[in-house]
């Protein structure tokens, strides 16, 4: 229960206002964000992370009115920009997927594309990469830790141990009943006959 609760503070501590993404936006490689409103430019990496297979920051909250310019790192192969199929209503496509480090993609963000947009690289979008665009003021948030999976994650880490351990006793305790009830069995059998066989 202390680890709980010391999980729980320290959730608290970092807690900051974050926009309501999709599970498909949440799930993405690395799951770096940025609130940048009021830039008018911001940068967003395209391979980035150890495997090359992420966008830096991975979700991005702005206004209306600013360029985002996406940059290759030349890292994790041949990738692309595009919103997913349905995924919001912000047209991001670079094009055909390329690997030149130094590569850009710039988008003007304007109001038609207020809300979430959700999109991803296709070649690696099996693998993970993908990416959320917030854009204006009208956007659901929530409260958050230092990401989305922050709570449940403490969670889950104080549950498993304690169940694991008490599934533990239990199997030791069951072995070790089976080896007391077989040694009096076979002990009370055996003096039980040869007591039988004495008599006779
Ligand atoms: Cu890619």
């Amino acid at each position: 229960m202390a680890a709980a609760g010391a999980g729980a503070a320290g959730t608290a501590a970092a807690q900051e206002q974050q926009p309501v993404w999709p599970s498909g936006v949440t799930s993405g490689n690395l799951g770096s964000y940025r609130d940048a409103r009021g830039e008018s430019e911001v940068t967003v990496q395209v391979g980035a992370g150890d495997s090359g297979l992420a966008f830096d920051p991975t979700m991005l909250w702005v206004d209306t009115g600013t360029t985002i310019t996406f940059e290759w790192t030349g890292n994790g192969g041949d990738h692309n920009v595009q919103t997913v199929e349905g995924g919001g209503p912000a047209s991001l496509d670079s094009g055909d997927p390329v690997g030149e480090e130094g590569y850009t993609y710039e988008y003007e963000v304007t109001e038609e594309d207020a809300g979430i947009t959700h999109y991803h690289c296709v070649p690696h979008t099996a693998v993970g990469m993908h990416g959320g665009l917030a854009v204006g003021g009208d956007i659901e948030t929530e409260s958050t830790g230092g990401g989305n999976t922050g709570w449940p994650e403490n969670i889950a880490h104080v549950g498993v141990p304690l169940h694991a351990h008490w599934v533990g006793i239990a199997a030791i305790l069951g072995i070790a009943l089976t080896f007391v009830f077989t040694f009096y069995l076979l002990k009370y059998g055996e003096s039980a006959h040869t007591g039988h066989g004495g008599a006779q």
